[in-house]
C-alpha cells in the first residue's frame, strides 16, 4: 500500500530539522535533534523490516528522550547543555556503571549522537560517490569506522547482514525524494556541514564532562 504523505520521507524536511537544532550560540535543541532522527527513521522503515530492530531501538530511544522534553523538568530539556548540566547537577547520570539511571537523557543521547557519526560518514561516501557506488560497503565502512566499536559481535552481525540487503544507490536517492542524482548530490552538499556541526558541538560538549563513555 502506498504511504501516507505526512509518513513520507523527504530529506528537505531532515534537514530542515537539523538547520534548526543550533541556537546562535551554538546550543543543540533537543527537540529539534529528536525530529531530525523521527525523519531519519523515517527513511530507514521505508527500507523494509530487516532494519526493523534497529529503528526499534532508535525509536525507544527518541521516545526516552521525549518522555524528559515533555515531563515535569521539561525546561531542564530545551538544549543538550541544560540537559547536561541538569543531570549531572541532580545526579541524574550513571556514570561508571549502570544503576539507577538506565533512561539518563545524557546517555540516551550518546547513543544518538554516535549513530549521528555513522551518518555523517555515510552521507560523505553516498556524496562522493559514482553511479555504480555500493551502498552496501559504503554503509559498511561507515559503521567499521563509528558505531560498531560501541556495539558487541551479536550487533555487528546482525547490523552487517542488514547492509546487505541496501538498495543500491539510484533505488535510495529516489528514497530521498528530493529529485535527480545531481540534486540529490547537492543536498547532501548541504546537509553534511550542518549535520557534521551538530555532531562536534555535542561530541566537544560531552568530552568536557566526561561523558563519552556513559555505560
Ligand atoms: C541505511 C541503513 C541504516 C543502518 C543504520 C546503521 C546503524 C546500525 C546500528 C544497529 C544497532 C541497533 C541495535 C541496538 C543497539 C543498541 O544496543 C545500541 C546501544 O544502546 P544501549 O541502550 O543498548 O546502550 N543502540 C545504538 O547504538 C543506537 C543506534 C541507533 C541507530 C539509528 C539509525 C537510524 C538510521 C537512519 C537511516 C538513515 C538513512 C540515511 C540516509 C538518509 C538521508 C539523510
Amino acid at each position: 500500500a502506498p504511504e501516507a504523505p505526512e509518513e513520507k520521507f523527504s530529506l528537505r524536511e531532515v534537514l530542515d530539522t537539523f538547520k534548526l537544532c543550533l541556537s546562535e550560540d551554538k546550543e543543540v535543541y533537543v527537540e529539534h535533534y529528536v525530529a531530525g532522527w523521527r525523519g531519519l527513521i523515517k527513511f530507514l522503515n521505508s527500507l523494509g523490516s530487516v532494519f526493523g530492530f534497529i529503528s526499534k531501538d532508535a525509536v525507544n530511544k527518541i521516545k526516552i528522550l521525549v518522555t524528559h522534553l515533555e515531563g515535569e523538568n521539561s525546561s531542564e530539556y530545551v538544549t543538550v547543555q541544560s540537559m547536561v548540566k541538569y543531570e549531572l547537577e541532580n545526579e541524574l547520570v550513571d556514570l561508571n556503571k549502570r544503576g539507577n539511571h538506565p533512561e539518563s537523557g545524557c546517555r540516551t543521547l550518546l547513543r544518538l549522537h554516535r549513530a549521528l557519526r555513522w551518518l555523517e560518514l555515510f552521507l560523505e561516501r553516498l556524496r562522493t560517490s559514482g553511479e555504480d557506488g555500493k551502498t552496501s560497503v559504503m554503509c559498511a565502512e561507515a559503521y567499521n569506522e563509528s558505531l560498531s566499536q560501541h556495539h558487541p559481535w551479536v550487533v555487528r552481525k546482525a547490523a552487517g547482514m542488514a547492509f546487505c540487503v541496501l538498495p543500491g544507490r539510484p533505488a535510495f536517492f529516489e528514497v530521498m525524494n528530493v529529485g535527480t542524482p545531481e540534486q540529490v548530490v547537492a543536498m547532501l552538499g548541504d546537509a553534511l556541514p550542518l549535520i557534521s556541526e551538530v555532531y562536534q558541538v555535542t561530541e566537544e560538549l560531552y568530552a568536557q564532562h566526561n561523558l563519552l563513555d556513559l555505560p
